[in-house]
């Protein structure tokens, strides 16, 4: 069965973010079908789908539609499917340590990290947990040209040393559903540009986030600290963002290469339990301002 097209947005904010109808996506999509999604992506970055419960297998497929699986370290599949995690959290666990509660972009320390991911609800608690989304061409936008100029030559180191070293496993093993096995991988490093640019869109973007930009490529740590606390704070400014309250069997897919996100920990005693499945990306590009643009940007009043 083929979807109907054509799909309906409603922005959830001025930055980025929109609620989709007009798509069941159990059902095998029309590639023009996908190609408004995929449109649709490119314009609003995050797309939610409110109460289209999906099984296991139907999240990976639908999730296959958008392109082949990206490779997932240190999390364990779920029973149900090899391409689906957990992220959940049980009633009683307190939200002390909450591996997804701090701003990034889904394993930006892979050669080829993950361009989209989908998120189902699968248990919301009653009120908190939202997710929150920072629109990162709007934070290169929002940069200064000469601070725009000073970063565009940069590398970022990135890692999971913070996140998925083993001195997190005990962490991780007191969460009874986290299914996390970290490893000496952790400490592995990628160095992806600071500014790349979006291979669908061609608009550049920044791309660091706190959880694992770990320095900035052939800097002493003295120097990229500064500099990654500032982008860090301002790249998740609040009038960059989205925010979604979950309801059971909500979908929502993004868009990491110009994405940062979080979840809220503010459901302490109540269980959140979502299921996450990742599209296999491409390696980031940096963003090379041509001549011409160089001089049109020039010429814009600020
Ligand atoms: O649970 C969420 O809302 C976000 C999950 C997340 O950040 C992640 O899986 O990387």
């Amino acid at each position: 069965l083929e979807t109907t097209v054509p799909i309906a947005l409603e922005p959830i904010s001025g930055a980025c973010g929109a609620v989709a109808s007009g798509v069941d996506l159990r059902h095998e999509l029309s590639s023009a079908a996908l190609e408004e999604i995929e449109n649709a992506l490119d314009r609003h970055l995050v797309l939610i789908w409110p109460g289209q419960p999906l099984t296991a297998p139907e999240q990976a497929a639908f999730t296959r539609r958008l392109g082949p699986p990206s490779p997932v370290p240190f999390i364990q599949p779920t029973a149900d499917h090899r391409d689906v995690v957990a992220i959940a959290r049980r009633a009683e666990e307190p939200p002390r340590f909450n591996p997804a509660g701090g701003w990034h972009s889904d394993f930006s320390f892979l050669p080829e990290p993950p361009s989209y991911t989908v998120l189902q609800a699968v248990d919301v608690p009653p009120f908190g947990g939202d997710t929150i989304w920072a629109n990162q061409y709007l934070a290169y936008n929002a940069l200064s040209p000469p601070m725009q100029a000073l970063l565009a030559p940069l590398g970022a180191v990135h890692s999971a040393a913070r996140a998925f070293a083993p001195s997190m496993q005990a962490a991780f093993d007191a969460l009874a559903e986290a299914n996390v096995v970290t490893g000496p991988e952790a400490f592995d490093q990628e160095v992806h540009p600071v500014c790349v640019v979006h291979p669908g869109t061609g608009r550049p973007s920044l791309y660091v986030n706190r959880e694992y930009t770990i320095g900035l490529d052939g800097l002493a740590s003295q120097e990229a600290q500064p500099l990654l606390d500032f982008l860090a704070q301002h790249s998740t400014r609040a009038e960059f963002t989205c925010r979604w309250r979950w309801s059971r069997g909500d979908v929502v897919v993004w868009d990491n290469r110009c994405l940062q996100h979080m979840a809220m920990p503010d459901y302490r005693g109540h269980a959140r339990r979502m299921l996450r499945t990742t599209v296999n990306g491409s390696r980031p590009v940096r963003f090379v301002e041509s001549a011409a643009a160089v001089g049109a940007a020039g010429e814009q009043p600020r």
